[in-house]
């Protein structure tokens, strides 16, 4: 049985601000390898660069930190040749968002077998702030001295259309419902996205905890079908807002699982895999001196 001592690194500790909302996601990720009792060799989390890139450091599993916005690229490249092992990608949302997204969009479309876990603060953390492509309109901070006139992009939208197979929205607020959302994602077969609000207590003096515990609701509660795409979109559509609030309006920001569904993922196409992982296939037979001779 895999526990929390199993991940738990002894030589370094998360330098996360203090109450920063990743923490909440870091213990919710812990929890959920736990609860699907995942040996720590078989899970890989592949980050990019930000302060929610630092998470793979801080959990006793493989890691792979890359480069900002393209952590997607190795994390497909490991699911495809070693397709027995559970991989994670965390980004954040300038990272996943803005110059990540073609990443994002094709990996959803190919239905490739692993979870995208987005820490959403609608900010740049890690260099202190500037505003990011899901930043509120009408927000300013210390690098939009003016409010931003740009609507901000729609994560669960891009992802139903790109051909997600498994789309929700946490909240680091809420461990409980992050924790069961990120179990049932790693258990899907396919592209499973979690995009998570993540409260940056530092720089984004708007999106707080105390405003989204106003704001948020689950989508189980009112009913909502995971099976019913269209329902998803509209679900999707009600925040964020591409417009100024208007005078005595606050918005509603839904929480679960808007959509489901299975289909064959990626690896199920390529035949070469097979049920043998690439890298466990037999490569003594293999001659590679025509391709050496032509490429050297
Ligand atoms: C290719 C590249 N572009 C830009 C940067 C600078 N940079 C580092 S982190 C970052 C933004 C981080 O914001 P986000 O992805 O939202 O992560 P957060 O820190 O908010 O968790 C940027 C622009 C970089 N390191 N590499
Ligand atoms: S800058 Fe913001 S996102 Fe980064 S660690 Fe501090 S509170 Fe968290
Ligand atoms: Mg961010």
């Amino acid at each position: 049985m895999t526990t929390l001592k199993d991940l738990e690194i002894t030589y370094d500790k998360p330098n996360w601000c203090p109450g920063c909302g990743d923490i909440g996601v870091w213990v919710s990720l812990k929890n959920a390898i736990v609860q699907l009792n995942l040996n720590p060799w078989e899970v890989v989390l592949v980050s990019g660069i930000g302060c929610s890139g630092k998470l793979p450091y801080w959990v006793k599993t493989y890691g792979f930190n890359g480069l900002h916005g393209r952590p997607m690229p190795p994390a497909e490249a490991i699911s495809l040749v070693n397709h027995g092992l559970t991989v994670i990608v965390i980004g954040g949302d300038g990272d996943q968002y803005g110059e990540g997204m073609g990443h994002l969009v094709h990996a959803a479309r190919r239905n490739v077998n692993l979870t995208l876990l987005v820490h959403n603060n609608q900010i740049y953390g890690l260099t202190t702030g500037q505003y990011s492509p899901t930043t509120d309109i009408g927000e300013k901070n210390k690098a939009t001295p003016v409010p931003t006139v740009e609507s901000p992009v729609n994560p669960i939208s891009v992802a139903l259309a790109a051909g997600a197979t498994f789309v929700g929205r946490g909240f680091a607020g809420d461990n409980k419902q992050e924790t069961e959302l990120l179990v049932s994602a790693i258990k899907h077969k396919g592209f499973s996205i979690i995009d998570t609000m993540q409260p940056c207590v530092t720089f984004n003096h708007k999106n707080t905890f105390a405003w989204f515990y106003e704001r948020v609701y689950k989508l189980e509660a009112e009913g909502h079908d995971p099976k019913d795409k269209a329902k998803a979109f509209a679900r999707a559509e009600e925040w964020p807002l591409k417009r100024m609030l208007k005078e005595g309006e606050k918005e509603r920001i839904a929480t679960g699982i808007f959509y489901r569904e299975e289909r064959p993922t990626w690896q199920d196409g390529i035949p070469q895999i097979g049920e043998t992982p690439l890298v466990k296939q037999p490569i003594d037979n293999v001659d590679i001196t025509p391709i050496l001779d032509e490429l050297v």
